[in-house]
């Protein structure tokens, strides 16, 4: 086991009071796995055990009732723990044949593939998936696409088009939905082409592989309610759904991005036409690397999974001193390889 936290954790999600941890190595990519820790009472965590293995990078995860789900290159997983024991005990590969890519910058790093899933308000499952290109769009039909499917994976819909690599996805306490997309790598040929945060409608076209960050006048693309550059390239992100820090929102999104190792907060208010970003704060700053997702644990707490330290931070609020500090998964033991 990893003392002291997971290594390289990609994806958090949290199913009651168990936490989901996916690791996945730049390199080993067989080597994927899915970690679970339990919340205690006491705020503790348990040392984080292996919960599931041999995933080709995930990505992406989701506890729906009893069901995990797990986005890998090419695939989405359920899995399900019969015996309680923490150890998965079935798993299906309930969509097949996603797309997913490479190229090479900097030596090779693999990109673009299944990222986000989250359910929505119809019970059904969203999934933000890249383009297998770096800048031009494939010919799978769900490449570039935020799609939806049922919760055994049949009668996959495209809800949303023109996407190049969105990362992750939420849904506000209104019932719409939000996407951040990372732009193309900044050269000659897309010298100023931004990240970006979305607002996801049905059946719009968000502009990739011509368009990025605010369509030209006359254009059907819908545009960005919010642009990075230079980009940030946005992993994870969330809704606060309420509960214990006295000053946010329901309006309040939360958004990690691997360059500048900090933590975002967007307010996203709608004004009753559209939505605006009226505050655009950092909330966290100083981890060693990038952070790869932040999510709203059963207990109010901001969780953020770090992913050059291989932990998991908590970020909470304690009155006496209005102060925020880290608290790692696991008890204080060295980081993971
Ligand atoms: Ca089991
Ligand atoms: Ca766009």
């Amino acid at each position: 086991m990893i003392p002291g936290g997971v290594a390289n954790p990609t994806s958090i999600t949290f199913g009651g009071n168990i936490l989901y941890i996916a690791s996945g190595q730049v390199g080993e990519l067989e080597k994927g796995a899915v970690y679970v820790a339990r919340l205690e009472e006491d705020g503790s965590f348990t040392e984080p055990v292996m919960y599931a293995a041999g995933f080709h990078r995930p990505t992406g995860i989701l506890a729906v009732g009893d069901t995990l789900y797990v986005s890998s290159r090419g695939v989405i997983t359920a899995l399900r723990d019969r015996d309680g024991d923490l150890v998965a005990d079935e798993a299906r590969e309930i969509v097949q044949g996603l797309p997913f890519g490479r190229i090479e910058v900097a030596g090779e790093i693999e990109v673009h593939q299944t990222h986000g899933l989250v359910l929505g308000p119809d019970g059904k499952i969203y999934v933000s998936q890249g383009s297998r290109h770096d800048r031009s769009s494939g010919p799978h039909p769900l490449d570039g696409t935020i799609f939806r499917m049922d919760l055994d994976g049949q009668n996959i819909e495209v809800f949303a088009t023109g996407f190049r690599n969105p990362f992750d996805l939420d849904f506000n306490h209104r019932g719409d939905l939000f996407a951040t997309d990372n732009g193309p790598h900044n050269d000659e040929i897309y010298p100023t082409a931004p990240d970006e945060f979305n607002w996801v409608l049905e059946g719009r076209n968000y502009g990739y592989p011509t368009i990025f960050g605010t369509p030209p006048p006359g254009s059907d693309v819908v545009s960005p309610l919010l642009t990075w550059f230079p980009q940030i390239a946005p992993s994870g992100g969330f809704f606060y759904d309420g509960g214990p820090f006295p000053n946010l929102t329901q309006d309040d999104y939360f958004l990690v991005h691997f360059h500048t190792w900090t933590v975002l907060r967007l307010r996203v208010v709608f004004n009753g036409e559209t939505y605006e970003v009226t505050e655009n704060e950092a909330v966290v700053r100083g981890f060693g690397g990038p952070a790869t997702d932040v999510v709203q644990g059963p207990d109010g707490w901001i969780y953020i999974a770090d992913w050059a330290a291989g932990k998991i931070h908590r970020l909470y609020y304690l009155p006496a001193f209005d102060v925020t500090a880290p608290m790692e998964v696991g008890g204080a033991s060295s980081p993971g390889p």
